[in-house]
């Protein structure tokens, strides 16, 4: 097994699908890493409702009122997102991750993913396009540029960070591969190599991992192409070599190693809307007052914070996203 140390304590934040797999990863002792992932997260997934997001009980209905904290830095940063909270600290975020691929074990996924191949990466954006095109991780640097935007991140499962990320707004390259009239939505795919990637050989997922955006929301300025954090390459566990970025939705839309960017007519199908339709729609945004069918979503705890914070409507961004779902029923379209 791999060893790897988090100042997470684990007892805090780990769900319970994720306890219980690291009890039976600890009992299968010599099972070969890869192995022991993908058995424990079959033994941990029931075919009918898959559970790997279900938080620990102490993450869910807290019985106090939550307590509004001025965000402390984990760590000393000195970087701060436009709502004035700090950054999480680079180990925070490059040590609790979500990345079912390599492992449903959080404080796992960085060991797994080390050794991840990214050179000669390619992302091919077509579909409903007039100028179909495949870049390199240098063409997009080149016309796309890089830019610091640090933004929140809440996972469904009711933690949250803030992540100073680099990229670029995913409307440059819509707008250089010019959507036609036809084209309603963005599918994004990952990556998903059984030989790099041992969680892809659990059958309770279609793999590749997938999601999707109205255009309207792909084209939105906070919608960002990531391609670093803290100032370097970004990490293998946090979705090298290119992810997405979308800070006022449920972190799993933020899809991570993007092989492919696809115009389309219909509303695509998630990884997530695919395993639970009753528990994950299309839309996905943050929204305290629509709870999960199996735990609320009113607060969250911030990682690196002792007290839990009231989660916000569009987690924050409400002012700068709200007009895209004017008349749009938000507890029908969750
Ligand atoms: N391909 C892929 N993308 C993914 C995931 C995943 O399992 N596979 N997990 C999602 C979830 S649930 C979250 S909360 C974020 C976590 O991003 P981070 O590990 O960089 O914090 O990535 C999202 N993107
Ligand atoms: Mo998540």
């Amino acid at each position: 097994m791999p060893v790897f140390k988090s100042n997470i304590p684990s007892s805090e934040i780990t769900s319970e699908s994720v306890y219980l797999s690291r009890r039976k990863l600890m009992r299968a002792g010599a099972m070969a890493l890869g192995l022991a992932g993908s058995a424990a997260l079959a033994a941990c997934a029931p075919a009918a409702t898959p559970k790997p997001q279900t938080p620990q009980k102490e993450d869910v209905a807290p019985t106090q009122a939550p307590v509004a904290t001025a965000a402390p830095a984990s760590t000393g940063s000195e970087k701060r997102d436009e709502f004035g909270d700090a950054a999480n600290s680079f180990a925070d975020i490059t040590s609790y991750n979500n990345y079912y691929e390599f492992s449903t074990d959080k404080e796992s996924v960085a060991a797994y993913a080390k050794d991840f191949k990214t050179d000669g990466w390619k992302v091919e954006v077509g579909g409903l396009v007039n100028k179909p095109k495949t870049y390199d991780l240098d063409d997009l640097r080149k016309r796309f540029g890089e830019e610091e935007r640090i933004y929140r991140l809440r996972c469904v499962e009711a933690w949250s960070m803030v992540i100073p990320w680099q990229g670029f707004p995913l409307h440059k390259l819509l707008a250089e591969v010019e959507p036609s009239a036809k084209a309603k939505y963005v599918r994004f795919v990952s990556a998903g190599d059984p030989e790099q990637m041992p969680g892809v050989r659990s059958p309770f997922y279609t793999w590749p991992y997938a999601e999707g955006l109205r255009l309207d929301e792909a084209m939105h300025d906070l919608t960002l192409m990531a391609t670093g954090l803290y100032g370097k390459a970004l990490p293998n566990q946090n979705g090298a070599p290119l992810r997405l970025a979308v800070p006022w939705k449920y972190g799993f839309k933020s899809i991570k190693a993007v092989v492919k960017i696809e115009l389309v007519e219909e509303q695509p199908i998630s990884l997530w809307m695919a395993a639970g339709p009753g528990e994950y729609g299309f839309y996905s945004n943050v929204n305290p007052k629509k709870a999960h069918p199996r735990w609320s979503q009113a607060t969250e705890r911030r990682i690196g914070e002792f007290s839990r914070r009231r989660t916000l409507m569009f987690n924050g961004y409400e002012t700068q996203v709200a007009g895209l779902y004017t008349g749009l029923d938000l507890n029908v379209n969750y």
